[in-house]
């Protein structure tokens, strides 16, 4: 056995003095005496790449992360030599590149440092596997913060922190702990109120240190691979994300009903139990939207087969579910179980598609089937035969999203719980071993998965969700956070991950609500719902070795108060709609974090629980129990008690009310908030008027409601209904403008407007410039009034109260 120091037999190597220099179109590379190459190529006047070179030079370029409709494009690039660096200029920053040891400075225009090298590139030659371990190391700036970095569940903070990227099953993690199931290499530097992001694009295990080891310096290496890494630009957090969505990519619009509440257990089976659970939640008028079918729906686990004996007549059961307005849900895995009796396993061995060892063999290994063999996914044609795998479950029996697990991929009963570092993958052409694959694998499997439901679904929108997941996987899919637990500490590590997922460009996730292993009490499953409601990805799951985790399986009042949460969510599903195309449409992350949402406020730079779902709703989660309220910061601002309606100053903390029954919920003042009728599942009912609840401001305020079919690809050919109102208020005034966009026909006339928090009595009303009776827009009181939903301009006129 090679030990690590011995493996360092030349220790730590540097980059000497440049020699010469080379400008391209948009790409400028320095080339040291001791053969180091550094090519910084212009995306954007924001974005630029580094990407280093030893003597071997450049590795073809690839990038499994990187969108092809990323945006490219700048205005300015300028180099000059100095005496003692080079200067490369664009529109907004400068770029100082030393000429003695080819350290990196990068300022703003204005000259100020934005991120700085210390040692910058160093690496040290690897014996055991060729190539480099490569370094990077930087300056920590006067009270840097760091955030972003996927699914670790350490405070959102990750100053003071380690971590490691190595996609990893991680059954009942905890606090801090990593690595986990992702790797999102991707980190967000704030200090002096600039914020910047670094993308460090490299599959290979990689590991950031947020000033652990030493205090004032952060690092980021890999085991193998390039220094490669993208350095984005804000100065705002918001334009950094927004950055890195759009290098990595965005999604398409899932369908609505994806939106809803979804019930999950490992697992549900036969089919009468299956019934009994969808039924129960129609008896009870709770809303759901998904059912899934866990692992035992297979015969003897094996993909692509079902248990006749627990499901006799699949496509029936499908059908009857979705007659009642239940969306089914089924879990592949990627191991095939080794059976020479089992078509799938034959097209595999006939085509060739399993991963092999180095020297031959197929990786071998254990996991729910026995002793399986794995795809490799890195292979198109292998992705283009898994697609095609899906068709009788989607196309024939009408399975509506797939769930894809154990994809890190995890192998029972083995040291390092994953394949050994010497299997082989195809690496779409760039054959490599798993020590460069392992964390693309889950990705890769998930974008063949979704290329099989894209296809067999149309012209339906495909839903995927995965557990494992690289930079870029959010082009095709959701995910969910893993086998968590059912302990209060877990509900805070939710809030986390979900939270720091949005910055990561993975919005559309969730945790196991309840959690996933162990038994929760009735309360923590309602603060869980609490919490829930308001992600992304709303589902209840749990392992089902312990008690019933359905929204029943406590006492009554849990009931009545879980089905009070789910309806409100179902409330608000044209606002997470909207939210979603925010997402879709300009990578706007849809949970924002309060350093997000004001950087500028230095309160907000250490604050975990509280967070802004989409643009103008305030949530902060109950995450102890017996808690009767808690202590939060608001915002700066002023914000609505949405149980309450009193109206709150922030930019300080404050003590808020919240039994079992509520949670801690604030409307922007000025938003205006769309709802929907409570519904048991997403299009039970024709909509016969839109609500919005317009939150009065002192001044003005944007808001969007976005629309359409909730699925199918009609909206891409402009078939969407967008409403933009602008909300004016004065004393004495409330004036609301719309803009509207698309040619979708939204089912309703009417828009129902509840005002909140007027602070006059309503005198007259002008619709479109025109005076018009009180009774003809139905006043209810001053609170509520119906009108046409195409109007320009309502213009509200009051007296004092
Ligand atoms: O080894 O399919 O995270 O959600 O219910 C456990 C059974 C395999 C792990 C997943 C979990 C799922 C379970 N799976």
């Amino acid at each position: 056995m090679i030990t690590n120091t011995e493996l360092e037999y030349k220790g730590n190597l540097y980059p000497s003095n440049i020699t010469a220099y080379k400008k391209e179109v948009d790409k400028v590379s320095f080339y040291t005496e001791n053969n180091v190459t550094l090519t910084i190529t212009i995306l954007r006047d924001s974005v630029l790449r580094f990407r280093y070179a030893t003597e071997e030079g450049f590795e073809p370029d690839f990038s499994y992360a990187i969108d092809k409709n990323a945006t490219y494009g700048f205005n300015h690039l300028e180099v000059k030599e100095e005496e003692t660096a080079y200067i490369l200029k664009t529109a907004k920053l400068v770029v100082t590149i030393n000429k003695k040891d080819l350290r990196v400075s990068i300022a703003d225009t204005k000259g100020r440092v934005i991120n700085e090298d210390e040692l910058g590139f160093h690496w040290e030659e690897s014996y055991l596997y060729g190539g480099n371990i490569v370094k990077m190391s930087k300056d920590a700036q006067e009270s840097e913060s760091y955030y972003a970095m996927g699914d670790k569940p350490s405070q959102l903070n990750l100053r003071g922190k380690r971590i490691e990227n190595w996609n990893t099953d991680q059954y009942a993690f905890g606090k801090d702990h990593n690595p986990l199931y992702k790797a999102v290499p991707f980190y967000v530097g704030l200090h002096h109120k600039t914020a910047y992001g670094i993308f460090f694009d490299n599959t290979f295990r990689t590991h950031f240190d947020f000033c652990h080891e030493r205090r004032n310096v952060t690092s980021f290496w890999a085991d193998g691979g390039e220094m490669n890494y993208y350095f984005i630009y804000g100065p705002k957090v918001s334009e950094v994300v927004q950055g890195y969505t759009d290098l990595t990519g965005k999604p398409e619009l899932p369908p609505l009903w994806t939106l809803g509440f979804h019930q999950c257990k490992w697992s549900y089976y036969p089919e009468s139990r299956v019934k009994e659970v969808t039924k129960k939640f129609r008896d009870l008028k709770i809303p759901c939207d998904g059912i899934y079918l866990d692992i035992d729906y297979m015969d003897q686990f094996r993909c692509f087969t079902w248990n006749k004996e627990y499901f006799p007549d699949p496509k029936r059961m499908v059908d009857e579910l979705l007659e009642d307005g239940f969306k089914t849900i089924a879990i592949i895995d990627p191991g095939i179980k080794i059976d020479k009796d089992y078509w799938v396993y034959q097209q595999a061995v006939e085509n060739d598609y399993f991963c092999k060892r180095a020297d031959g063999p197929y990786m071998k290994g254990k996991v729910w089937p026995g002793e399986c063999n794995f795809p490799d996914f890195t292979n198109p044609e292998v992705r283009d035969w898994w697609a095609g795998l899906y068709k009788e479950l989607i196309a024939e029996i009408g399975v509506r999203g797939i769930w894809n697990d154990m994809n890190e991929p995890a192998v029972m009963e083995v040291p390092g719980k994953t394949f050994p570092d010497d299997v082989r993958h195809n690496y779409d052409g760039h054959p490599c071993s798993h020590r460069k694959a392992h964390n693309i694998y889950g990705m890769q499997m998930a974008r063949a998965t979704y290329e099989g439901m894209r296809k067999y679904t149309f012209p339906k929108r495909p839903f995927v969700i995965t557990r494992a997941a690289y930079s870029g996987a959010q082009r095709f899919t959701s995910s969910w956070t893993g086998d968590n637990v059912a302990t209060w500490e877990h509900l805070w590590i939710a809030n986390i991950q979900v939270q720091r997922m949005c910055m990561s460009g993975m919005s559309f996730t969730g945790s196991d609500i309840g959690g996933f292993a162990e038994q929760p009490s009735g309360e923590l499953f309602l603060r869980w719902i609490q919490l829930g409601i308001f992600h992304p990805f709303c589902r209840v799951h749990s392992s089902g070795d312990h008690g019933d985790q359905e929204p029943w399986s406590f006492d009554i009042e849990v009931t009545d108060i879980t089905r009070k949460f789910i309806e409100l969510r179902y409330k608000l599903l044209p606002y997470l709609y909207t939210m979603f195309w925010e997402y879709m449409t300009d990578g706007v992350p849809m949970l924002k974090s309060l350093m997000y949402y004001d950087q500028e406020d230095q309160h907000t730079h250490y604050r975990n629980d509280e967070f802004i779902f989409g643009n103008h709703i305030l949530v902060c989660p109950i995450l102890e129990p017996n808690a009767k309220g808690r202590r939060m910061y608001l915002p700066r601002g002023k914000w609505y008690n949405f149980w309450t309606n009193d109206l709150l100053s922030g930019g300080k903390e404050t003590w808020v009310e919240a039994d079992i029954d509520q949670v801690p919920v604030f409307v922007k003042e000025g938003a205006i908030v769309p709802n929907y009728p409570v519904q048991q599942y997403v299009g039970e009912k024709e909509l016969k008027e839109l609500t919005l609840h317009v939150y009065y401001a002192e001044g003005t305020e944007i808001s969007k409601v976005y629309e359409d079919a909730g699925d199918g690809y009609d909206y891409k050919k402009g078939r969407y209904s967008l409403r933009k109102f602008r909300l004016t208020g004065r004393e004495n005034q409330l004036i609301i403008q719309q803009f509207k966009e698309g040619k979708y026909e939204t089912p309703y006339k009417k828009l129902k407007l509840v005002l909140h928090g007027l602070p006059f009595n309503v005198k007259s009303i002008y619709l479109d410039n025109a005076q018009i009776p009180l009774k003809d827009v139905k006043m209810n009181g001053d609170k509520t009034m119906i009108i046409p939903k195409n109007f320009t301009e309502i213009h509200i006129i009051g007296e004092q109260q």
